[in-house]
C-alpha cells in the first residue's frame, strides 16, 4: 500500500480524543455468569460460526479485565470504548464487574466510555417488539445511575444498521432471521431505543452522549442510470437510514411510511439532540444494478431479489478479510456528511476504524492505520469537526459470525492460553500518540 508513513504524522487538535474500542459479547467469555443473549442462543446452532466456536471463553476479559486495563494505560490512549452487557446487567454479580473495570480504568487515568448495547440483546427479547425500546431505556438508566459518578461519555449503540441488516434481514448474525425488507421494524425499534436512551442518560445528569453507526462512501459501479439508481439505493439503506432521522428527524425517501408505530412523534425522540455523532469506518462500497443471482460480499451471501449488487473494488489490497483498503474513503464520507448536513451534523469522533491481518509483526496493520489517520487528518483540514478516534479493537476477540478467524487487535490473543503479546502496531499506536502530546 503507498503510504506518507515515515513522514510525521499531523498534528490533530488539542483536546483530541485517542482511544481503542472492544465489545463485551466479543472479549468478555464468562457466559454463564449472566443469563444468555441472542448471540448464545445463535451460536448454539450448527454452521452459525464458520470455525465453529462460540464466545463462551473468548479473551475471558471478565476475570482478566486488570491486564487489559494495563494494556490501555501502557498504550497511553485517553479513553477505552467498551460495551456493557445488557444479559450481564441482569444478572448477579454483573453491574459489580461494571464497577470494577470502571474504576480500574479511572485508577489507570483512562476515560471510560461504555456502549450501552453492542449486539447482544437478551435471549427473551426481540427488537421487532416495540416494547424492547422502553425495556432498553430502563436498564439505561440503571447503568447510568450505577456508573454516571465516574463515567462522562456515552455511546447508545453499536451498529444499528449491521444489527438489522445481518441480523435479522439476512439471518447470519443472531439472532438469525431472515427477513429481508420486513426487518425495517428493527431499524426503527433500535432508533427509538436511542431516543429513548439519550432521554434517560439526560435525566440522570449526562453531558456528553453519541451513537456509533457504520457508515462509508458508496460509489455506483459506472455512470449507467441503473447503477447510478442502485448505488443511491444502497446508500439510503447503509447511510441515510440511520443518520437522517438523528440528524434531521426524519427518514429519507418516505421509508417512514413502512416503519411501525407513530413515526412522527417517535421520530422527535430519535432526533433528541446528542453532543456527537459516531461514525464506524472501515471501507466504501461500489454497487451497481442487481445481477439477478446471489452475491458473495465479503463471505456473506445476498440474495438474489435485493435491488442492488455489490461489486468488488479492484486495484486495491485488501485486508485478511478481503476488506478494501481504501483511507481516502473516510475523508470522502466525512465530507460528504459535512456537506449534506452542514450545521446539522454534530461534532464526529471516529468510534472505530482498523483491519483483520495475522501476524505479531503486523506492518500491514501499521500501514493500514498510519494511512487512515492521516486521511481523517485531512478531513479535519478540510472544515469537518472532528473530536477523536478509536482503533477497533484493543484485542484480537471472537468476531462474530467469522468466529476467531479474524484478528484485528492490537494486542495478539492466543486463545489456548490467554496469553496477551502487544503487536509491533501497539508499539506503533503508543509512539503515535505520544508524539501527538
Ligand atoms: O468486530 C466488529 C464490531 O463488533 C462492529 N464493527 C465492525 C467490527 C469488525 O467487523
Amino acid at each position: 500500500m503507498a503510504t506518507d508513513a515515515g513522514n510525521p504524522m499531523p498534528r490533530f487538535p488539542a483536546g483530541f480524543l485517542w482511544g481503542v474500542s472492544t465489545s463485551a459479547h466479543q472479549i468478555e467469555g464468562a457466559v454463564d455468569e449472566r443469563e444468555p443473549s441472542v448471540w448464545d442462543a445463535f451460536t448454539a446452532g450448527p454452521g452459525r460460526v464458520k470455525d465453529g466456536s462460540t464466545a463462551a471463553v473468548a479473551c475471558d476479559h471478565y476475570h482478566r479485565y486488570r491486564e487489559d486495563v494495563a494494556l490501555l494505560a501502557g498504550l497511553g490512549v485517553d479513553a477505552y470504548r467498551f460495551s456493557v452487557s445488557w444479559p450481564r446487567v441482569n444478572s448477579p454479580g454483573g453491574p459489580e464487574f461494571y464497577d470494577r473495570l470502571v474504576d480500574a480504568l479511572c485508577a489507570a487515568g483512562v476515560r471510560p466510555v461504555p456502549t450501552l448495547f453492542h449486539w447482544d440483546l437478551p435471549a427473551r427479547l426481540d427488537w421487532l417488539e416495540r416494547d424492547t425500546a422502553s425495556r432498553f431505556a430502563e436498564y439505561v438508566s440503571l447503568v447510568a445511575e450505577r456508573l454516571g459518578d465516574r463515567v462522562s461519555k456515552w455511546i447508545t449503540l453499536n451498529e444499528p444498521a449491521e444489527h438489522t441488516l445481518l441480523g435479522h434481514a439476512l439471518g447470519v448474525h443472531a439472532p438469525g432471521k431472515q427477513l429481508l425488507f420486513d426487518a425495517l421494524p428493527v431499524a426503527h425499534h433500535q432508533l427509538l431505543a436511542h431516543g429513548l436512551a439519550v432521554r434517560a442518560l439526560r435525566a440522570a445528569g449526562a453531558t456528553d452522549i453519541g451513537i456509533a453507526n457504520s457508515h462509508g462512501p458508496v460509489w455506483a459501479a459506472s455512470e449507467e442510470p441503473a447503477d447510478a439508481e442502485a448505488a443511491d439505493f444502497y446508500d439510503v439503506l447503509l447511510n441515510r437510514l440511520f443518520a437522517e432521522p438523528l440528524i434531521l428527524g426524519e427518514y429519507p425517501c418516505g421509508l417512514g411510511e413502512l416503519m411501525p408505530g407513530d413515526v412522527e412523534s417517535d421520530l422527535k425522540v430519535i432526533a433528541e439532540p446528542i453532543d456527537w455523532y459516531g461514525v464506524n469506518y472501515y471501507a466504501p462500497a461500489k454497487v451497481g444494478a442487481p445481477h439477478g443471482t446471489e452475491i458473495d460480499f465479503g463471505g456473506i451471501t445476498l440474495p438474489a431479489e435485493l435491488p442492488f449488487s455489490v461489486r468488488e473494488i479492484e486495484g486495491r489490497p485488501v485486508t485478511d478479510f478481503g476488506w478494501p483498503v481504501v483511507p481516502e474513503g473516510l475523508t470522502e464520507l466525512l465530507t460528504t456528511f459535512r456537506d449534506r448536513y452542514g450545521d446539522r451534523l454534530p461534532p464526529v469522533v471516529i468510534t472505530e476504524n482498523g483491519c483483520s491481518y495475522e501476524g505479531i509483526d503486523d506492518q500491514d496493520r501499521i500501514a493500514y492505520l498510519d494511512a487512515h489517520v492521516r486521511a481523517l487528518h485531512r478531513a479535519v483540514q478540510a472544515g469537518v469537526d472532528v473530536r477523536g478516534y478509536f482503533v477497533w479493537s484493543l484485542l484480537d476477540n471472537f468476531e462474530w459470525a467469522e468466529g476467531y478467524a479474524r484478528r484485528f487487535g492490537l494486542v495478539h490473543v492466543d486463545y489456548d492460553t490467554l496469553e496477551r503479546t502487544p503487536k509491533a502496531s501497539y508499539g506503533w499506536f503508543r509512539d503515535m500518540l505520544r508524539a501527538q502530546g
